[in-house]
């Protein structure tokens, strides 16, 4: 698995390095639903992490947020090539690169890449995560109380606002401070190094979270729906935290 990660992180420095060279130059924005944008820079840098993959390993299969699903294998390689799209189009610093590597349906390799303060963070199954090299922990924040949250607002998702409404209004007052910056995998990469305690957000997609969620979970933390079960995939909600804010997480969503 060190191999697949090797090629990842180069695949993420290429397509990190593109970007940025092509973030004065963006030429097409494009709705690909209400709210949801991509641009030429997007579908680009995909198709560079894609080819850069396929060098390698040619007979792998991809699920990219820009072109779908390619190939049949065991090994599939999840890709969000720019996650904070809106923040890149309006030049908010605030967006990554995530790829990640299943096997038989397993992440077993995560790279999340802010290519702007080049920073890097990676996880392999079993080996723990690491950020630039060095090893992570998630932070060791007991409770609520002093603990600074992330979210995502459900933007593509108005029909269930109130559902979200409901969880802010049960977190945002025990909690130190929430976040909203506009990169689901910057927030999960964030926890596993510690700089942020908790994570949650609705209605993302595997791309978003799959590199992510490694992190977290090598990091030494939590991930799982938004009712506590481990298979947040199959659901529309995801908590991230470390061990004990995850604990008080759910203890405040499930407060009546
Ligand atoms: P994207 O930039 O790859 O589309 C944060 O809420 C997550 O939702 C991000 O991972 C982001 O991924 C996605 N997203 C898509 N459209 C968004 C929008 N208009 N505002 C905020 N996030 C958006
Ligand atoms: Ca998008
Ligand atoms: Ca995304
Ligand atoms: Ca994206």
């Amino acid at each position: 698995m060190q191999a697949f990660l090797t090629i990842a992180v180069r695949a993420a420095r290429k397509a990190g390095d593109f970007i940025i060279r092509e973030s004065d130059k963006i030429r097409s924005v494009q709705s690909k639903s209400q709210h949801d944008y991509v641009t030429n820079v997007d579908k680009a840098a995909e198709q560079i992490i894609i080819d850069t993959i396929s060098h390698s390993y040619a007979d792998h299969a991809f699920l990219g947020e820009e072109s779908g699903r390619q190939g049949d294998s065991e090994y599939q390689w999840v890709i969000d090539p720019i996650d904070g799209t809106t923040n890149f189009i309006r030049k908010v610093p605030h967006w990554a690169i995530s790829i990640a590597c299943k096997y038989q349906g397993k992440t077993e390799v995560g790279v999340v890449y802010d290519p702007v303060r080049e920073e890097l963070f990676t996880a392999v199954r079993g080996r723990g995560a690491q950020f630039n090299g060095k090893r992570i922990r998630v932070s060791n924040t007991n409770g609520l109380e002093h603990a600074l949250l992330a979210t995502g607002f459900p933007f593509r998702n108005p029909e269930i606002l109130d559902k979200y409404l409901n969880i802010f209004g049960k977190l945002f007052p025990e909690c130190s401070d929430m976040r909203r910056a506009g990169s689901a995998a910057l927030d999960l990469a964030y926890v596993a190094a510690g700089r942020l305690d908790g994570f949650w957000e609705f209605g993302l997609s595997e791309w978003d979270t799959a590199a992510g969620a490694l992190l977290v979970k090598e990091a030494g933390g939590m991930v799982s729906d938004i009712a506590g079960n481990p298979n947040y995939q199959d659901s529309d909600s995801i908590i991230a935290a470390n061990p004990k804010a995850f604990k008080a997480m759910l203890k405040a969503i499930n407060q009546k």
